[in-house]
């Protein structure tokens, strides 16, 4: 008996040979083509339009540092900002000082805030502003997804790829926030109050950044 006929010899390992290479053959292709065709139907869904329920997850990155300041100082506040794989909707900034040891009328003392925003991812618009030590002087809010302001709603008659393309940061944000914060000290030259004559103020910088991630879900209709 040749090799062949050792290898090939039946009728019935010739039909198992040529039923496991056409096998080999067409399970791939059939694989793949189901898969190419899922991908389209997933992309055709994503695309369609419907109505949605659009919800955003939310959370808090809180800081705050409080400097003592003298008349005319200037403390740099800092705050970095990585919001992770979150987006980020908006930045708040709180100044806050309370004089404590000689306020009133004419004594109350007082600060100068001004940002620095250029080490910040898109570059928001600086701030300013003033405000006198009886407790937050000073806030702002910087808004870094446009018109975000984390309420759910539902949707009608949009794609889902519309409703993603309208909630994202655009990866502005994050970065190095600056806040620049100058004291002025208001006494009444120790007339009124001798032995406590005012020379300084604790001033606090906070910063809430609220991120969020999209959650959106197909509302059954009714039928
Ligand atoms: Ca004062
Ligand atoms: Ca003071």
């Amino acid at each position: 008996m040749s090799l062949s006929d050792k290898l090939f010899g039946s009728q019935r390992a010739i039909t198992i040979l040529v039923v496991s290479i056409v096998f080999a053959i067409v399970f791939p292709a059939y694989f793949s083509f189901m898969a190419s065709t899922s991908d389209a139907a997933g992309g055709g869904a994503v695309g369609a339009k419907g109505k949605w329920n659009v919800d955003f997850i939310q959370d808090n990155l809180t800081s705050d540092e409080t400097m003592n300041l003298g008349d005319g100082e200037q403390g740099d506040f800092f705050f970095d900002l990585d919001s992770g794989d979150m987006m980020i909707g908006y930045v708040e900034i709180t100044v806050s000082c309370n004089d404590n040891d000689e306020p009133g009328p004419g004594a109350t003392d007082s600060v100068d805030v001004q940002t620095d925003f250029s080490e910040v991812e898109g570059t928001p618009d600086d701030e300013s502003g003033s405000g006198s030590c009886n407790g937050d002087a000073v806030s702002f809010t910087i808004q870094i997804t446009p018109a975000w302001d984390g309420a759910s709603y539902i949707a009608d008659g949009v794609s889902k790829n519309d409703i993603e393309a309208q909630w994202t940061d655009g990866g502005n944000g994050t970065g190095e926030w600056l806040t620049s914060v100058t004291l002025n000290v208001q006494n009444l030259g120790g007339v009124l109050n001798p032995l406590e004559l005012d020379n300084d103020e604790d001033v606090t910088v906070s910063w809430r950044a609220v991120l969020y991630t999209l959650e959106i879900t197909a509302v059954a209709e009714d039928i």
